[in-house]
């Protein structure tokens, strides 16, 4: 016998095989020991639906869909940048903003003056606004403490957050995020502190499932990215990168190198990295929230990513200076509006493709025999709906892991 079988719902598995969505309308669910035991139409079920399963349940004529994976995030992190954004709307730029204090560095500062239980219930109010809307993974950077003991202070409050929650939190270091001022003409003397004691800190205390860096004239250049991703597979860890957000340093091409498990935002990607992410097998990850945010309007290579058939991602990108978004139903919107993704692509992107850029495609994104039991159910007419409609609070129920937690 199955502990749930769930009737009376149509199925956007998002399984490839069976497109659009990899729909089974009047589908059947069932759960046991919180993995899904059984998907398909209800007319296939080999019995009785009492007979097969000790509890049955009525999804109400709903859609249900894979719980949503949020594969990048910066959630964790103290204060906020609104006063910065009130100073870009009066004409300050960027760069009189971060010297005088603002930017990225006033976040570091926040963040080291929070201590955990500070930051725990500022990001897990910001999780909330997620899971609210059927998260039933995330990924969270660290990338605001960028010294040992508060990279390690970041990653120690996401972790907490998955075990206060629902949730699966994956867990990424992020110390090659920024300069901190300290090291203000030694980036190298920095890249060294990050791979001399910051990331064997972080291994040491268990923190780290992947490595990320931000390899951008602004941040870190190719070399010490490969630096920081050199130290990472030593120990054994994936990696991840952002690549090509404000300019094409050739960052896509460098993360599929190291095989990355995604490169991350490429508005300026060429074909030639697009082609060398598909050999890799990495998954581009796209962040249309701080495309919006930042106004860009170099759109990222998406006939390429096509033609190459390399996976799409969609993530929020949550942090408090490009993408203060805590909404994905918000970024599914705007990959389609601004990104001309279709809402299938989209669903896709935040479903298996961001489990994919986690390394979690066995494991959950997708309503398959044998993944975790994780799934949403909502109030729908169609899943473009998801991506089409602003507004309104259609998520009418969350399983994760076989237990209704919404
Ligand atoms: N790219 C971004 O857009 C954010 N980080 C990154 O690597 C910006 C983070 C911030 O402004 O606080
Ligand atoms: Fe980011």
């Amino acid at each position: 016998m199955w502990d749930q079988l769930w009737l009376n719902a149509d199925l956007a598995t998002m399984e490839p095989s069976s497109r659009p969505y990899g729909a089974i309308e009047d589908g059947a669910l069932a759960v046991e020991a919180g993995r899904i035991a059984w998907v398909g139409p209800r007319a296939n079920l080999p019995d009785a639906p009492e007979a097969l399963a000790s509890q049955v349940r009525d999804a109400g004529g709903r859609w249900i869909t894979p719980g949503l994976v949020d594969c990048h995030t910066h959630l964790v992190y103290g204060g906020d940048r609104a006063r910065e954004f009130e100073l870009r709307l009066e004409g300050a730029s960027y760069e009189e903003i971060a010297e005088a204090g603002g930017g990225i560095v006033s976040t570091v500062e926040a963040t080291r003056a929070a201590d955990e239980s500070a930051l725990l219930e500022s990001a897990g109010a910001r999780l909330d606004d997620l899971l609210a809307e059927g998260v039933t993974t995330v990924e969270i950077k660290s990338g605001y403490g960028l010294d040992p003991e508060n990279e390690a202070k970041m990653l120690r409050v996401a972790r907490a957050l998955g075990e206060s929650r629902p949730v699966t939190v994956r867990t990424t270091f992020l110390g090659a995020h920024a300069l901190p001022a300290a090291f203000k003409q030694d980036a190298d003397g920095y890249i060294d502190q990050v791979i001399e004691e910051q990331l064997p800190r972080v291994i040491a205390e268990g923190l780290a499932d992947a490595v990320d860096a931000f390899c951008e004239t602004i941040a870190f250049s190719p070399d010490q990215t490969r630096r920081v991703f050199d130290a990472a597979k030593a120990a054994g860890l994936p990696v991840k990168l952002h690549a090509d957000q404000l300019s094409d340093l050739g960052g896509a091409a460098l993360a599929a190198e190291y095989g990355a498990l995604s490169a991350d935002h490429l508005e300026y990607t060429t074909e030639a990295g697009v082609a060398a992410m598909a050999q890799a097998g990495t998954v581009a990850v796209l962040l249309p929230g701080a495309f919006y945010t930042l106004r860009e309007t170099q759109l990222p290579p998406m006939t390429a990513f096509r033609a190459h058939k390399v996976p799409m991602a969609l993530a929020s990108d949550v942090n408090p200076g490009s993408s203060p978004i805590t909404s994905l139903r918000l970024v599914l919107n705007m990959a389609c509006t601004l990104f001309r993704m279709t809402p299938e692509e989209a669903l896709a992107g935040v479903t298996l493709n961001g489990a994919k850029a986690l390394g979690l495609d066995q494991e959950c994104g997708s309503l398959r025999v044998g993944k975790r039991a994780d799934f949403v159910l909502w109030d729908i007419e169609t899943p473009a709906t998801l991506a089409y409609r602003l507004g309104g609070d259609p998520c009418a129920g969350v399983v994760r892991g076989g237990l209704v937690v919404r």
